[in-house]
């Protein structure tokens, strides 16, 4: 019988939406039925297993699912013996300590004697440890960041994203211990059938982050200009130089990064460059 390679996702929460798109645009067919805790795709060998994501590292370290992809937070407070494959760059957050707003805060010595509210005891007395602070860690599963508000504790240690929570809890960030995004894991003995699986799913996930963080860039310029245009277009390897019609011009063709989108853009117009156009990329392949 052929392989397939389990992967675990979360049922449903912050990581699903993405997770399923990912999955698409590495164009793995799937039928996710609502409520279905099992899904198989019918033009690549993968099993899905549609879990609560703190479930996640415990399931793919035990083999009953080979990778997974979950927060890197869950992976280090669940402390499971898998590893981190690859970074997927969704779901990012911050994990944070917090405190009343009107209180004072000068370093994280001030946390001495405090009890702290966290759903996440292993990664918050890591930090305590390494900063020699002494506090009373007080686990709780959900609502962290009302726990000062109902004395249950004097500062929180949560997730944070926007800071909105916090803000509307009269509460006021001071500390990031921990910084996360969604990531691959991995069982840490696959046998070479699914290693052979997971590698084919990676190449496309690699394929499909890369699109998204390049553009492709088409512009026309007088032909003294190129140099200079050379110069700054990064590329794939160098870019592509068409002659125009009208006599001393040319067109470029190139690739260029997200992040550095605006200033290379910039720089382009100043060497000369016109009728800029940028085009998204689908799959770009290595
Ligand atoms: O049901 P299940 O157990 O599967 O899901 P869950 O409720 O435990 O997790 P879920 O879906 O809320 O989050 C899954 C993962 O998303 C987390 O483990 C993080 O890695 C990541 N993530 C990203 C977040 C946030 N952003 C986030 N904002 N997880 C939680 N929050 C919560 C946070 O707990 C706090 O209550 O949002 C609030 C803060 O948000 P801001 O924007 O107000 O700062
Ligand atoms: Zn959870």
């Amino acid at each position: 019988m052929e392989s397939k390679i389990k992967i675990a996702l979360q049922k449903s929460g912050r990581l699903s939406e993405d997770s399923l798109s990912l999955i698409k645009e590495c164009g793995i067919q799937f039928n996710n039925g609502t409520g279905k805790l099992m899904s198989e795709s019918s033009n690549f060998p993968i099993h899905f297993l549609f879990l609560r994501d703190d479930d996640i590292p415990g399931y793919v370290s035990d083999g009953v699912a080979d990778i997974g992809i979950v927060g890197e937070n869950v992976v280090f407070e669940k402390n499971k013996e898998v590893e981190i494959v690859h970074r997927l760059g969704f779901s990012k957050c911050r994990l944070s300590i917090a405190i009343p707003k009107g209180q004072k805060f000068n370093s994280p010595a001030d946390l001495n004697g405090l009890s702290i509210a966290t759903s996440y005891p292993r990664i918050l007395s890591h930090f305590l440890k390494e900063n020699n602070i002494h506090s009373d860690i007080h686990e709780i599963s959900g609502s962290v960041e009302i726990a000062p508000s109902i004395g249950l504790a004097e500062a929180v240690c949560d997730i944070v994203s926007s800071g909105s929570t916090l803000m509307s809890n009269g509460l006021k960030e001071v500390e990031v211990i921990f910084k996360s995004e969604a990531v691959l894991i991995g069982n840490k003995n696959m046998n070479g059938e699914i290693k052979a699986l997971l590698n084919q799913l990676l190449f496309r996930i690699k394929s499909v982050q890369a699109a998204k963080n390049n553009k492709y860039i088409i512009l026309n310029a007088p032909n003294k200009a190129i140099p200079k245009i050379i110069d700054i277009l990064p590329g794939m390897k160098s870019p592509t130089v068409v002659p125009l019609a009208l006599e001393g011009w040319s067109s470029l063709y190139s690739v260029i990064n997200e992040n550095e989108f605006w200033e290379v853009i910039e720089n382009l117009k100043g060497a000369g460059a016109e009728g800029i156009l940028v085009v998204p990329i689908e799959k770009m392949i290595f």
